[in-house]
């Protein structure tokens, strides 16, 4: 068996954030861990689909996330939560609201790389003024200065950094 715990995984729009914890979900749920994931772009999909990317809507959307995986966490689950939360002090909120099992991962790829990526255009649209408060380029990203974990995702495979998350989590809820 396994206890449950909330792996908070922040990084750059374009890091690898999603791709990294589907790829640790499904490792996780073949070695029999109830993992979930929360990802960004989901729950604004739909239960944060009235709030936008002042800081105010972030951090509301940063304390929703958080309380959900509270829920989920209480419940056993593993959850991996995928959200930019670019403030050091929403992070901090979501530590508090969260409590015990809580563990900051930085999905850490430069600005550089994740502004070449751009899978979906969106630093371009940001660079030309189209859309504003983007986060790296006219919003703050404020990088995690002493995080549980830090995955390299600029140079290293998804293979590998899914690896190093997957360990992390494996040697966490085991203990
Ligand atoms: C940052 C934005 C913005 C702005 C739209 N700033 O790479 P994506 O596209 O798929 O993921 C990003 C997602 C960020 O949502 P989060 O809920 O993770 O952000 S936060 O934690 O800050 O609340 C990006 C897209 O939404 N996106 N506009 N202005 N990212």
């Amino acid at each position: 068996g396994h206890q449950g715990g909330v792996f908070w995984l922040t990084g750059l729009s374009g890091a690898g954030k999603t791709t990294l914890a589907r790829a640790a979900e499904n490792r996780l749920f073949a070695a029999g861990v109830d993992v979930t994931v929360l990802d960004g772009d989901t729950l604004r999909a739909g239960l944060c689909s009235d709030l936008g990317f002042s800081e105010a809507e972030r951090t509301e959307n940063v304390r929703r996330a958080a309380e959900v995986a509270r829920i989920l966490r209480d419940a056993g689950q593993v959850v991996l939560v995928t959200l930019i939360s670019p403030l050091k002090s929403d992070r901090a909120l979501a530590a508090r609201i969260i409590g015990d099992n809580f563990a900051e991962i930085f999905v850490d790829a430069g600005l550089d790389v994740c502004e070449q990526r751009d899978p979906k255009g969106l630093y371009a649209a940001a660079r030309a003024g189209k859309i504003s408060s983007f986060t790296g380029i006219d919003a703050p990203y404020e990088a995690p200065q002493a995080p549980a974990l830090r995955v390299e995702t600029g140079a290293q495979a998804v293979d590998a950094a899914a690896g190093e998350l997957v360990s992390f989590v494996e040697a966490t809820v085991r203990a």
